[in-house]
């Protein structure tokens, strides 16, 4: 009884006022629990802190072996304070016992809409009796360094993300990594493999001066498709074209990779990708 009196004087204090703002503050809360959270999508790996910051390691989802978009969040230590003007460098490690290799990444860049770093790392390895995988994340504040080390597990996915192999024309090694389509759909998805080359056991740049080449293929049912765009390379190894789905279920999308001059690096690439 004492609080219906209360809400009813508020309410005729307050009348159109209250409901008109009743209704924006339901919009303001759909927002926020965008804009508060825009990695509620993302899954933490991992939280470690040095006397100078801590950091939150996100991924889109586990890790696994392929090209995983990685979110970093750097706070002052026991604050919601984030630091934005730190430098951040990724260091993947991957201990083997008897060897230890890296893999490639890009370094996070502070992303206003995901208020994090945003960059990524291609495991191109599982976890298991192989080894065991780390991602180093190296900070520098204004010449103050740390470096904070994540244990991450890293699984296979049922239809691979990632191929190797040794180039046809000088036998280097290369890894292609199918970023997208994440959710394929039928229709045109966008088509965007990353391409890497294994310089050292510790460096893995990009390779920037391929043509790519995709033929999609129903196997199970003898046709492919038409309309779709050979990925064409941006900046950094991102090869970027469009994929035509006409119909779900099973497709085998081969590509061949070409050197500059024409020359054949990849004759029979694919990437398996089914979807319901
Ligand atoms: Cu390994």
């Amino acid at each position: 009884m004492f609080f219906n009196k209360i809400n009813l004087r508020v309410a005729m204090a307050a009348g159109l006022l209250l409901l008109m703002s009743a209704c924006s503050k339901d919009e303001d809360d759909d927002k926020q629990v965008n804009s508060n959270n825009p990695l509620s999508e993302y899954v933490l790996l991992g939280e470690e802190s040095t006397a100078n910051a801590s950091v939150r390691l996100y991924a889109s989802e586990d890790a696994f072996v392929g090209y995983n978009e990685i979110a970093v969040q750097v706070f002052q230590p026991g604050t919601d304070n984030q630091l934005r003007a730190v430098s951040i460098q990724l260091l993947p490690m991957m201990d083997m016992g008897m060897m230890k290799h890296s893999a490639p990444f890009e370094n996070p860049t502070y992303n206003e809409s995901l208020s994090a770093f945003s960059g990524s790392c291609t495991f191109i390895m599982p976890s298991g009796q192989m080894g065991s995988w780390t991602l180093a994340v190296l900070l520098d504040n204004e010449g103050v360094r740390d470096t904070l080390t994540f244990p991450i597990i890293v699984v296979p996915k049922a239809e691979a993300r990632l191929i190797s192999f040794e180039s046809e024309l000088d036998s280097s090694k290369i890894f292609v990594a199918l970023r997208a389509p994440m959710g394929p759909e039928i229709g045109a998805n966008s088509f965007e493999l990353m391409i890497y080359e294994r310089e050292t056991m510790m460096a893995f740049p990009p390779v920037e001066n391929l043509s790519v080449e995709i033929t999609p293929e129903m196997p199970t049912m003898g046709h492919g498709s038409p309309n779709n765009v050979n990925p064409i390379h941006m900046e950094n190894g991102h090869y970027v074209g469009e994929v035509n789905f006409t119909m779900s279920g099973y497709w085998k999308v081969h590509f061949m990779l070409k050197d500059s001059s024409g020359q054949m690096v990849k004759s029979d690439g694919y990437f398996d990708i089914t979807f319901q």
